[in-house]
């Protein structure tokens, strides 16, 4: 029996209506793009266009290179800050962590030569000291974290860790019941600049294993953070997984109403509390955006972390609970803090720095870099793109 036209014609028009509807899940979507609001339907407000498209420099002003001075290992006279390369690592990590020594050394550190510091809850084997000094002419030290550091405080009940840990656990938070993966949360969050080892130094850069380098850096970055008196540079801006920090937000809120003149008059609040880009997750954390700084990457000023501040706000949290009742990134807590406590201004971003950590990049467009596809933000499934927080941080906090 024949099909009548118009019947013929609202298929076809139904057929081609479904294969662009797959054109469009399936697509890489624009990295910066509308807001992922389902209740919303005008376009998100801000940067339409990823800076990283744009060819990247280096940044301006006064920057120290290696023909400054004399940036030899041990030279006590050089204009090296004090500062160190820091890596929380375990010995097993040791062949993952060598690649990423390697490609540090190669695009940077080979210059200015910065002590790196190795840290662990366990002694480190004669095999990861050897092979790790091995690739840098720079000093390499190994350190233990304090028992009274790592170890589960005491004011937490094992028990409702366990169940709490369990009720993650189904709801998919990855490694929540896993307590070394809370503990070294907690370590970063709030303890790691107390390590003694570490009380001389000012500046750190955190390097994890399997993380990637991908450009020439040819500046002294801890004379820049220095020299601009920065607090806190990053690469990377995500959101987070709201189920991991439901009351992380409800506890920074008591503590702000019992400090308010911690606040910082210059803070990034708007970025904090954005609930436009992705509503639902601000809603699921309880009035936090979850955006924060991908803390694998990070380049800081300890006297921020080490200041009342941001001390207080550790020491409230920590008695809170919830780096073992829920499980509370360092990512967040440092991102919280510094949003709340720093001048959003001694903030920066190293988009200059090519830097990958399973599965996000920061690549930018310059001939400085090679190994990674330029203003490409991940790799894998294309719904990783909604997990970039870039666009926000840009709206409410710049691009500097
Ligand atoms: N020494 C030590 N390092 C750890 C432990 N757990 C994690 N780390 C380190 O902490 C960092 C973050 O851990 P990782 O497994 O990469 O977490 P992810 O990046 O969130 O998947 C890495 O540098 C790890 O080497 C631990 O129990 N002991
Ligand atoms: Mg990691």
């Amino acid at each position: 029996m024949a099909v009548a036209r118009p019947i013929r014609m609202l298929a076809a028009s139904c057929i081609i209506l479904v294969l662009f509807l797959i054109f469009q899940m399936n697509k890489t979507p624009a990295l910066i793009s509308k807001g992922s609001s389902s209740s919303s339907s005008t376009p998100y407000e801000g940067i339409t266009s990823d800076p990283l498209k744009d060819p990247t420099g280096e940044p301006e002003g006064k920057l120290w290179r290696v023909t400054d001075g004399d940036y030899s290992p041990g030279n006590s006279k050089s204009p090296r800050t004090n500062a160190a390369l820091i890596s929380l690592v375990r010995n097993e990590e040791l062949h993952e962590l060598i690649p990423t020594i390697r490609d540090l050394e190669r695009t940077w550190n080979s210059k200015f030569n910065y002590p790196w510091i190795f840290f662990n809850d366990q002694p480190f084997t004669e095999e990861f000291k050897k092979l790790t000094q091995a690739e840098t002419k720079a000093k390499c030290y190994y350190e233990q974290v304090p028992k009274e550091h790592w170890e589960v405080p005491e004011w937490i009940d094992m028990d409702l860790f366990r169940e709490s840990a369990q009720l993650l656990k189904e709801k998919g938070i990855q490694y929540s019941d896993k307590i070394s993966y809370h503990q070294m949360c907690r370590w970063n969050s709030g303890l790691f600049y107390q390590h003694p080892a570490l009380q001389n130094y000012r500046y750190y850069w955190r390097v994890e294993p399997k993380v990637k380098f991908f450009c020439d850096v040819d500046y002294d970055v801890f004379r820049y953070m220095e020299d601009r008196n920065l607090t806190y540079g990053f690469t990377i801006n995500l959101f987070d997984a709201p189920e991991s920090i439901p009351s992380l937000w409800p506890e920074t809120k008591k503590f702000l109403a019992a400090n308010p003149t911690y606040l910082n008059k210059n803070n990034m609040m708007n970025w904090l509390t954005d609930d436009q880009l992705r509503p639902e997750h601000t809603e699921a954390a309880n009035g936090y955006s979850t955006c924060h700084f991908w803390s694998n990457f990070e380049i800081g000023d300890m006297e921020f972390f080490r200041g009342e501040q941001y001390s207080a706000y550790f020491e409230h949290l920590d008695r809170a609970g919830g780096f073992y009742y829920e499980r509370w990134g360092d990512a967040p807590v440092h991102s919280i803090g510094l949003g709340l406590f720093a001048d959003k201004n001694k903030v920066h971003w190293f988009r200059d720095i090519g830097y990958n950590h399973i599965p996000y990049y920061n690549c930018p467009t310059s001939p400085k870099c090679s190994g990674c596809t330029p203003a490409k933000f991940y790799a894998g499934e294309p719904w990783l793109a909604k997990e970039d927080c870039r666009p926000s941080y840009f709206k409410h906090v710049g691009t500097h």
